[in-house]
C-alpha cells in the first residue's frame, strides 16, 4: 500500500553536497511531480506517463553494518580486496561487496527522496559557508519574527498530515500533547542510530523561543512518553537517550529529537542542538509573570549563508553592539 518511488525516473542534475566522512551525498535531479501522482498511477497501466517533471533532491546514506550478519559479511560477502599498504602487523585495504541481490541482507544504502523540491531544500542541503550569529531579543522580534510569519504553510504540510492521522507512517504513540514516531533519517532498524521525532501538537509554539514556565510539565509528559516508548519497544534506557531540539530548526512547528546516545551525527553539534532536560530546568527556574526566559534569552548558532535568516541576521549584525 506504499507509494511507490520508481529510481530510474530520477536524472541526475548536479551534486548539492557530500560528506565522505558521515557517508553521505545529496543531489539534484529531476523526478515526476509528486502532485501528478494520482496521474501517474493511473497511466501506469494505461501506458507511457506523461507526468510532469520537477527538481528533486536525493538524500543518501550508506547504512550501518548489521552486527548480526557482519560475520559472513566480512567472510564471504567482501569479494575483492585490496591491499593498500602493509606495515608490520598493519594492513590497509580496499574491499567490494559481490553484489548479492538474491541473499537477503541489510541494505547498503539508506536514501531520502524529496520530490517538487523548493529552492529551501536545494539551499538547505547545498555546501555553504557558515557563521555564528547572535541572535539576541531585540533581533528576534525585529528580523526573525517576521521572517516565520511569512513562511507558507505548506512548509509544514508533512508535520500536519501526521498530527491530523493523514500519514502512512508508523506512530509510535499519540497523546493529547504529542505525536512520537521514527524519524525519517533513521532506517528503522539499527539500534545504535534510533532516531525518532515527538511532534508537539501545539500549533502556536513554533521553536523554543515560544516555550514558557507553563509548559515545562508538558515537556516532561513528553519525555516520559518517549522514554517508555524507548524501554518497550527497543529496551533502551533512558540514559541511553539524547532528547534536544534545533535552534533554529528547519521546520517551525515545536518537535523533538529523540536519539540513540550513540549516533553522533550533524545537528547534535554545539550552536544547534539545545538539550530537552536543560531546556526544563531553565523554564522552572523562570519567573511565572512577564516575558518567558526562552524569549529574553540571546541565542547563539551557526546559520549557512544559503539560510533564509542569513541577509537579515547579518546585516543587523554588522553592528558589534548589538550583541552584548
Ligand atoms: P528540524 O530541526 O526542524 O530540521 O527537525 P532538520 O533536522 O531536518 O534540519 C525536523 C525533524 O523532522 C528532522 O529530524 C527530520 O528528519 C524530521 N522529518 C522531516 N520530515 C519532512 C519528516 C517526515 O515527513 N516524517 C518524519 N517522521 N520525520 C520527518
Amino acid at each position: 500500500e506504499n507509494p511507490s518511488v520508481d529510481l530510474s525516473l530520477f536524472t541526475f542534475t548536479r551534486v548539492l553536497n557530500e560528506d565522505p566522512h558521515a557517508k553521505t551525498i545529496a543531489i539534484l535531479g529531476t523526478y515526476p511531480s509528486s502532485s501528478h501522482q494520482s496521474a501517474l498511477h493511473a497511466t501506469d497501466t494505461a501506458g507511457p506517463s506523461s507526468a510532469s517533471e520537477s527538481q528533486a533532491i536525493l538524500i543518501m546514506n550508506k547504512t550501518h553494518f548489521d552486527s548480526a550478519s557482519i560475520d559472513e559479511y566480512v567472510r564471504s560477502d567482501i569479494g575483492e580486496v585490496k591491499v593498500l599498504g602493509i606495515n608490520d602487523i598493519y594492513n590497509w585495504l580496499l574491499g567490494w561487496t559481490k553484489s548479492s541481490t538474491e541473499a537477503p541482507r541489510g541494505a547498503d544504502v539508506k536514501m531520502t527522496l524529496i520530490r517538487d523540491a523548493t529552492e529551501v531544500h536545494i539551499r538547505k542541503y547545498s555546501r555553504q559557508k557558515m557563521i555564528m550569529v547572535h541572535e539576541t531579543p531585540e533581533l528576534y522580534r525585529s528580523v526573525v519574527v517576521p521572517w516565520v510569519d511569512a513562511i507558507p504553510p505548506e512548509r509544514i504540510q508533512w508535520v500536519h498530515n501526521i498530527l491530523e492521522g493523514k500519514t502512512s507512517e508508523t506512530i509510535l504513540s499519540a497523546t493529547p500533547t504529542h505525536v512520537l514516531l521514527p524519524d525519517l533519517k533513521w532506517d528503522q532498524s539499527t539500534l545504535s542510530s534510533l532516531y525518532l521525532v515527538a511532534i508537539i501538537r501545539d500549533h502556536t509554539l513554533r521553536s523554543i523561543r515560544n516555550l514558557r514556565k507553563p509548559h515545562a510539565a508538558m515537556l516532561k509528559e513528553v519525555r516520559a512518553d518517549a522514554r517508555r516508548v524507548a524501554k518497550e519497544t527497543w529496551g533502551v534506557d533512558p540514559g541511553q537517550l539524547r532528547m534536544y531540539f534545533h535552534y533554529v530548526p528547519s521546520y517551525y512547528h515545536l518537535h523533538i529529537h529523540v536519539t540513540a546516545l550513540t549516533l553522533s551525527m550533524g545537528g547534535m553539534s554545539v550552536g544547534q542542538a539545545h538539550l530537552l532536560d536543560d531546556v526544563i530546568s531553565l523554564l522552572e527556574l523562570d519567573p511565572d509573570d512577564g516575558p518567558g526566559i526562552m524569549q529574553r534569552r540571546t541565542l547563539t548558532y551557526v546559520l549557512g549563508e544559503q539560510h533564509g535568516l542569513y541577509e537579515g541576521m547579518t546585516s543587523a549584525q554588522g553592528n558589534p553592539e548589538v550583541v552584548s
